[in-house]
């Protein structure tokens, strides 16, 4: 069946994006509601996710403030279209159980198909080599030979823009189509301008604390530093990278004592050295401070509930051991 036949049979469709909607995520379902209405002027579309990202409700704010996005939906609906996410997970427990038949499930995305996707949607529109979920939804409003408004063009824009990281991440396609999408009357500057957020000041002042208060570890060529917050440590690591640290690891305590450690790293570290935050450093001090970590290769923490500084200590001390386990393959376990 085609997306026109799906569109013109569903009255009351359920439009989701994932939780913490990032702008990608809300840009293409405000699209999609539209492209939805000039298929089906009747129809009354409904659009939800557990949660607005920061940013995104910036970009709202500036292009479209009257469309109301909920947090959940009791009204019941005939077709449910997933947006810029093909996994239950990412919606949310309470969103995630608005889920319906997979006959009755659309998903749209450029994410890896998740292996699962069968026992969500029967329908899937998913093209991991677009830049953005806004970019397929453009493509579909060109299949169907839909017009896109300036307002329509300014979303899909802004949602390309953030995913592509303002063009970093790009191709022929994707520049091809942002042209068009200026063309169709997007404010290039406007989209632009859209995304740019300072943190709040409490943010800034842990930052800033964080790096006044850092020790830094110089193993081989590699800059480790770690330190110490109240709170924000993951922003306070992407602080630290962008200073100039390879690796940065920062260690919380909340007013109710539970210890948090946030960790990051280059890329061009961890292809270098081979060094895992999740596996080498934060499944092991999880131990130490009485809770569990785990996470990415640049990306990882752990919470637990004592030890805050002997771990902060053991964390480079870890990455030491990483590093010279990588360096002499025949003696580590690899
Ligand atoms: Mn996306």
């Amino acid at each position: 069946m085609n997306l026109k036949d799906i569109l013109a049979k569903s009255s009351a469709p359920l439009i989701i994006g994932h939780q913490n909607a990032d702008p990608d995520a809300v840009c293409s379902m405000l699209a999609f509601r539209f492209l939805y209405l000039m298929t089906n002027p009747e129809g009354e579309p409904t659009l939800v996710c557990s949660d607005v990202s920061r940013l995104s409700k910036k970009v709202l704010s500036i292009f479209e403030s009257t469309i109301e996005i909920g947090d959940f939906s009791e009204e019941s609906h005939d077709l449910i279209v997933l947006l810029d996410t093909n996994s239950r997970l990412q919606l949310g427990s309470r969103v995630g159980t608005l889920l319906r038949e997979p006959t009755e499930t659309l998903v749209i995305d450029h994410h890896e198909e998740n292996s699962d996707i069968g026992s969500i949607a029967e329908h899937t529109i998913i093209n991991t080599q677009a830049s953005s979920t806004c970019e397929i939804v453009f493509n579909l409003f060109q299949d169907m030979d839909l017009e896109i408004d300036a307002l329509t063009a300014n979303l899909l824009l802004t949602g390309m823009i953030f995913d592509t990281r303002r063009f970093f991440y790009s191709n022929k396609d994707s520049l091809e189509i942002a042209l068009k999408l200026v063309e169709l009357g997007a404010d290039y500057q406007a989209c632009v301008n859209s995304l740019i957020i300072r943190p709040d000041r409490s943010e800034r002042i842990a930052r800033l604390k964080a790096a006044g208060r850092l020790n830094m570890h110089t193993i081989g060529d590699w800059i480790v530093v770690t330190t110490k917050v109240k709170a924000f440590e993951a922003s306070a690591c992407r602080g630290l990278i962008d200073l100039g640290a390879d690796v940065a690891i920062v260690g919380g305590v909340t007013a109710n004592g539970e210890v948090r450690i946030s960790s990051r790293s280059t890329r061009d570290f961890s292809t270098r050295t081979g060094v895992n935050l999740g596996t080498d450093v934060m499944e092991p001090l999880g131990e130490l401070i009485g809770g569990e970590g785990g996470g990415h290769v640049n990306a990882a923490g752990a919470n637990g509930t004592r030890n805050r500084d002997e771990a902060l200590e053991r964390s480079a001390e870890l990455i030491r051991i990483a590093l010279e386990k990588n360096r002499n393959p025949t003696e580590g376990d690899r």
